[in-house]
């Protein structure tokens, strides 16, 4: 029965039946006893597997079609009226064209099978910051996974009232056919279609579609943001709390530093950390005129390999109870979980993510297609069982941040972390992004690519219109947070990470904190921006191998701290390179500013180079940009040389 008199509602459920053509319509209502009956029934399917509930109580193992395993980057789409506003990096398709090629993939796909309709609501239910949006699947498995990862239920659709407006969310599995796979987005409708997938990212429509595709567009239009951050809160020994947002690419460490445990004497001494979010962070301006963050989401959609009682203790413990995994590996002994790195001995009879037995023997670290679980396998845990859940995770105003960290997979060039000199080269910084890519969407692992603000398969609309999003934000906040870039994947030549990681960032966000204080803690001004004094980054009571034989000490610190002026102005040359050929149009003054100032600080006069250096060290920016920027500045530039498009 329909649970609500919203004729909004009512009318997008028929349509999406109408289209569907399921035999059945089941309102999720959130009750406990609805959720458990779902569960048998995916259990008695085969959807789950019901894991050992004295170890691991009511959680569940799932496993997608060995096609369907991360997002689809190149089957995502920004369907808005004109081409020229989902933007360069966005794949766009005509509104009109993709409402049909859905209706036709769709038409009929759910007969035989159960339409279900899941109110939820992003954000705490009632609070201003909270968006409503309503699903229809034919999944369990999403139902399942939407009532951990936001808040479902009636009181969504009372919040919604008679009259309320809502984000519409279509997924239809159909046969999971890769090949005619869509993840469509309608900013101007609020609307979502999903169809021929079944997996996280790709049908959880509230997380990456809605939180930040739908989101940042809104967010640009009723001037607030739609990031992908953690959240995270810091403890001082006196009670003082400080909080800071970081968006790093994704599988590049969100969830581990937002649950991190500080090294053994932080904790001694009375530090904390606390998680508000590990992904999603909507952010507006507070009255006070500083930046203030919720998490959006309900729960955490966690990469597995890798997670350890020692690499993330919070996290593992978040997934003991209530729990969905995804594409791990089954422990048939006791029957628990296992995945790559969860402990050092293998386990002995273990089914693998593809449902076949897996020989441990076989095993090798190197080699993907040996490994028990997929490199992208994930659980969905709920917040609630996050031992260091912030207190503030349900605060209806959210947390206000002292810092934004910008951080990606670098294996050369970047510093452990340096600061911008102020917003708008914070800004840039973050336009500047690049990060190995992995396994978390699908296509190669390990090739460097451009993400700026860690968005770049999320921003909803044009990139260069995201910038001067963030730019136009910089002015309507009186104390707008510091902006900072960390980078805790520098490898020695060998390949060997040089800095520790994990809970030993606890020492960065410390000096990042320390920077963001009424008496700022000294650095040293660079090319890039402020690096830290290597002294005031505490290496105390730290002891890393970053090879055999040797550690990491000071003088280590001290090479993952510098700035090789040679390579960042290859770096700018890059960014500018990625600024003309990728985003083109619309990229604000302001950053084009600051890619001059890097080019400048970082040109090294070579004995060969000639009379080039003013040609090269400005950058060629789209003539129809240049005015503002070439006059703004005494240390002229030439005029720029390329057309704009
Ligand atoms: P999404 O959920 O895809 O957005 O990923 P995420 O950004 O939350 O990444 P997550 O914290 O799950 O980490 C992904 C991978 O990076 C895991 O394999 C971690 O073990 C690894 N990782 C996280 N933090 C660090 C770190 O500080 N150092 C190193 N070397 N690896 C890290
Ligand atoms: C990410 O890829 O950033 C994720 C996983 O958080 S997914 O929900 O699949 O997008
Ligand atoms: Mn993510």
């Amino acid at each position: 029965m329909a649970l609500t008199k919203n004729k909004k509602v009512l009318d997008f459920v028929e349509e999406s039946a109408a289209l569907g053509q399921p035999d059945k319509i089941v309102w999720i209502d959130g009750s406990a006893a609805q959720i458990k009956a779902l569960k048998e029934e995916a259990v008695k399917s085969g959807e789950l597997i019901k894991l050992n509930e004295n170890l691991l109580p009511d959680c569940y193992l799932h496993r997608t079609k060995v096609n369907d395993v991360a997002r689809v980057e190149d089957r995502t789409f920004i369907c808005t009226k004109n081409k020229e506003d989902a933007g360069p990096v966005n794949y766009w398709m005509d509104p009109k064209q993709a409402y049909e090629l859905a209706s036709e993939i769709a038409r009929g796909s759910m007969k035989g099978r159960t339409m279900y309709v899941i109110p939820y609501s992003m954000g705490v239910v009632g609070s201003d910051f909270a968006k409503i949006g309503i699903e229809v699947t034919d999944s369990i498995y999403v139902v399942l996974n939407m009532n951990i990862m936001t808040r479902v239920g009636k009181q969504c659709l009372d919040s919604l009232g008679k009259n309320g407006d809502f984000i519409k969310g279509f997924h239809a599995k159909c046969d999971v056919d890769a090949e005619k796979r869509y993840i469509m987005h309608f900013p101007e409708d609020n609307t979502i279609i999903s169809v021929n997938s079944a997996y996280g990212g790709n049908v959880l429509l509230g997380k990456k579609c809605f939180a930040l595709r739908i989101a940042s567009y809104l967010g640009k239009n009723e001037g607030w943001m739609a990031e992908h951050m953690l959240i995270l809160g810091v403890t001082y020994p006196d009670g003082t709390k400080k909080y800071v947002a970081a968006a790093f690419p994704s599988a590049c460490g969100k969830t581990n530093l937002a649950m991190l445990i500080p090294p053994e004497h932080y904790i001694k001494k009375g530090y904390k950390i606390e998680c508000v979010g590990d992904d999603i962070a909507w952010i507006r301006v507070g009255d006070d005129g500083r930046l203030w963050a919720v998490n959006p989401e309900n729960g955490f959609f966690g990469v597995a390999p890798g997670t350890n009682e020692h690499s993330n203790y919070n996290a593992l413990q978040s997934t003991k109870r209530g729990t969905i995994f995804t594409n791990v590996a089954l422990n048939t002994d006791d029957m628990t979980v296992w995945w790559e790195g969860l402990s050092k001995e293998l386990p002995e009879h273990c089914i693998d993510w593809t449902g076949k037995p897996w020989n441990p023997e076989k095993f090798d670290k190197k080699d993907k297609s040996t490994c028990a679980a997929h490199p992208n396998s994930r659980f969905t845990a709920p917040a609630v069982n996050c031992p260091c859940v912030s207190p503030e995770f349900n605060s209806k105003k959210g947390v206000p941040l002292s810092a934004i960290i910008f951080g990606g997979r670098r294996a050369s060039t970047t510093p452990l972390v340096y600061q911008s000199r102020d917003w708008n080269h914070g800004v840039f910084v973050g336009s500047a992004m690049s990060s190995e890519t992995t396994a978390a969407a699908t296509g190669a692992t390990g090739v460097l690519r451009h993400d700026p603000m860690a968005m770049k398969p999320f921003a909803g609309y044009h990139m260069g219109d995201y910038f001067q999003h963030w730019i136009d934000m910089g002015k309507k906040v009186k104390n707008p947070p510091k902006i900072f870039n960390v980078n805790w994947f520098r490898q020695d030549e060998n390949g060997n990470f040089m800095w520790p990681g994990f809970g030993d960032n606890m020492r960065v966000l410390e000096w990042i904190l320390k920077r963001c204080d009424e008496n700022p803690v000294d650095a040293d001004e660079t090319a890039i921006g402020y690096v830290p004094k290597a002294e005031d980054i505490d290496i105390s009571e730290l002891d890393y191998d970053i090879s055999e034989g040797k550690k990491f000490d000071l003088n280590a610190l001290k090479e993952i701290l510098t700035v090789d002026k040679e390579k960042w102005y290859k770096e700018a040359e890059e960014i500018e390179n990625y600024y003309n050929t990728a985003i083109r149009s619309r990229i604000p003054a302001e950053l084009w500013e600051s890619l001059d100032t890097l080019k400048k600080n970082c040109y090294v006069e070579k004995p060969a180079a000639k009379k080039t250096t003013a040609a090269k060290t400005t950058a060629k920016k789209p003539a129809a940009k240049t005015t503002k920027v070439a006059t703004a500045k005494p240390a002229a530039k030439k005029p720029a040389t390329k057309k704009s498009k």
